[in-house]
Parts: C-alpha cells; structure tokens; sequence
C-alpha cells in the first residue's frame, strides 16, 4: 500500500510537469485527488491495516496528497504566468510602425478669407459687427438714402418678404443700425462680414447670394485719403504688391463721392478674358464718403462727422487670391473642390 502509494505520488507528478495547460491539469486534479481517485480508493483498504500501522499510512496518505497538491498548485501558476505572457506578445503594439492618418475637415476657402480680412482689419482698430439677413425695407434701403422709389433701388433686385421686410442685398445696413446705436458719438469703426442676396443670374461672377465685407469709419476729419490709403492696404495685404488695382468713379445712393475698386484678372493679367468679361478686371468692392444724409439719419450731426464705407464681396476676392474660375465652385460642395483648401498644420 505503501509503495502504491508512492507510485502514485510519482505518476501524478509526471503528469502534472507534463501538462500544457490548465485544462488539462484540472483533470489531473480531479482524476487523483477526487472521491473517485486512486488515493482515495487505497484508503479504503485501511480497513485491513493493524492499529499501528493506520496512523503511519494516514500520515502517508496525507503526505502524498499534499505533495500532489502543491506540485498542481505550483504548475498552475506556472501556466498561468506563461498565459499572461502569451497575451502579452500577442498584444504588443509596435511603435516603429508609421500611424495612420487621421482625415479632418477644414474651413472653407471662404470663411478662410473671411478670418484673413478680420485679422487685417481687427489689427488696423476695427470691430466686428452683425446685423440680421432677413432685414427692414428701413435700414437696407431707406436709412442709406434710398427713399420708397428711388430708381437707384433696380440696381440691386430684391428679394420681398413682406413689403417691408427683405433679404439683405447688401450689408450696409449694419452701417445704419451701427451708427443708430452710437446715438451720434464718434468715432465708429467696424468691419461687418455676412450673406446678401440678390436676384442676380447665376453666372461665372455673380451669385443670388454671395458674402459681403461692410467697413464703416466715422469720425472726425476722415477723408476720402483715408479710404484710399485703408484699402490700398487692404488689397495688397491680401494680393500682393505686384497686383494691380484700379479706383474708378462711381455711384452709391449712401456715398458722396463713390468709387468702385477692381483688381487685375487673374486669369488674363489684364489681357481680356472671360472670367473678367474681355475688361481685364474684376470689380471687388463699392466705397465711398458716406453721404451726408446717411449721417443725419442715424443721428450723426454731418458737419461735424465725416467718415469713409465700403463693401467688398468676398467670392469676388477668394477667386482673385485662389485663381477660382467660377463663383459656384464655392457652394457646390465638391470635396475635390474643397480639398484644394486643406491646411496642414
Ligand atoms: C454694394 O453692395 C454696396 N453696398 C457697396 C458699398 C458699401 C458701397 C459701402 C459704398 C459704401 P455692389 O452692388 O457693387 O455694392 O456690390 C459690392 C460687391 O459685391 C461687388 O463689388 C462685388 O464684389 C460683389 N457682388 C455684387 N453682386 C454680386 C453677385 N451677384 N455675386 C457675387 N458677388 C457680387
Ligand atoms: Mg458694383
């Protein structure tokens, strides 16, 4: 009984070295250490052992059990450190391995152009302003010295809401809820950027809604050099020394005297083409001195203010930066489109 149970505590330690996971050695456990186990089986033979020897084959029993147990025991958390191990490998992460790019978005050329200009004029002591797109009859025409059947009033076709309400066309009304809101003190100096629209046909140039830049100086002894000299910085800030620009008379119900400004085809050079319609320019903005009775309306006493406006259209400008040849390209979304305009930073 002895020597079988001897026999038994090697057989089991063999096959527990043996094992190779711990499935297999949980049925090594229960195969020998079991109610239905050899060992167990041997004791039941005790029964046929003198009193003295009982206690001794007890011990033995005892020994050989815990001998089992320690060697499953010591085994188990061998496997399982190796477990451990094994999932560790499989997990490693390798860090030589180039990432994988992460696609962004990115703003849109025009909202690009937008924060360019903001930045150009914030740093020149302006403030943005905002006024509403859905606008009174009041302040988009009337405040700007555009009375009920002004003919000045066709050259921009409007969109009605109600008779006295409109789209925008222009963001020169943030000039007159401007200055209202100044209550006749000076000096007033924003830039307002916004949507307008127009009933204009859609063509390479023109949109039926489009952004507008408005800029509006008040104060005392601005003159029409001041408008000159802030937008000769402004358009070769934004173009570069070696583009030409050109100031041509002309006529705003709100300014007095008006000029509009161009700047020379991108396309062409100047040479005539079909983006700048065979002039070799293309018009960016209206300005001019802001015409007495837009002062008074908005409660400004004229003789003592005087002050410069203008309103550029930024598609007009994002083509002439970007060398886009038709306006649409901004608002028909086409990733390959858009994607031109992606900032690595
Ligand atoms: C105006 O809208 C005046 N409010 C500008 C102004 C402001 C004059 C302050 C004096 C003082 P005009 O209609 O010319 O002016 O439009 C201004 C600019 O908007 C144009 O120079 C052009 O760049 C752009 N623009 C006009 N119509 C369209 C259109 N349909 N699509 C795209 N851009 C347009
Ligand atoms: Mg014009």
């Amino acid at each position: 009984m002895q020597e079988r149970l001897k026999e038994l505590q090697t057989e089991a330690l063999e096959k527990v070295s043996q094992s190779a996971n711990l499935k297999e050695l949980n049925d090594i456990r229960v195969s020998y250490l079991g109610k239905k186990g050899p060992i167990t089986e041997v004791l039941k033979g005790m029964g046929k052992l003198s009193a003295e020897e009982r206690p001794m084959m007890g011990a033995l029993a005892n020994e050989v059990r815990d001998a089992i147990t320690s060697g499953i025991e010591e085994k188990q958390k061998h496997l399982e450190e190796a477990a451990v191990h094994e999932k560790l490998a499989a997990e490693t992460i390798d860090v030589t391995l180039p990432g994988r790019p992460v696609k962004t978005g990115n703003h849109h050329p025009l909202t690009r152009i937008i924060e360019e200009i903001e930045d150009l004029f914030i740093g020149m002591g302006y403030t943005v302003a905002e006024g509403p797109e859905v606008e009174k009859d009041y302040y988009n025409f009337e405040a700007l010295n555009l009375p009920k059947d002004h003919p000045a009033r066709d050259m921009q076709d409007s969109f009605y809401i109600t008779e006295e309400t409109l789209l925008r066309t222009q963001t020169s009304p943030v000039q007159a809820r401007t200055m209202e809101k100044h209550d006749g003190k000076g000096p007033v100096k924003i830039i307002c950027p916004g949507k307008v629209f127009r009933r204009d046909n859609d063509d390479a140039t023109h949109s039926h809604q489009f952004m507008q830049i408005e800029g509006l100086v008040v104060g005392e002894n601005i003159r029409m050099t001041d408008l000159k000299g802030t937008l000769e910085v402004f358009a070769k800030k934004l173009f570069g020394e070696d583009r030409e620009i050109r100031m041509r008379p002309s006529f705003f119900p709100f300014t007095e005297p008006s000029v509009e400004v161009d700047v020379s085809c991108f396309k062409c050079g100047g040479k005539g083409c079909n983006i700048c319609k065979k002039t070799g320019w293309i018009e960016i903005l209206g300005s001019g001195m802001v015409h007495p009775n837009v002062l008074e309306m908005s409660g400004f006493d004229s003789k003592k203010y005087s002050g410069f406006a203008f309103g550029m259209g930024v598609e007009r400008i994002a083509m002439l930066k970007y060398g886009v040849e038709d306006i649409r390209h901004f608002y028909t979304n086409d990733v390959r489109f858009l994607n031109n305009f992606q900032v690595h930073e």
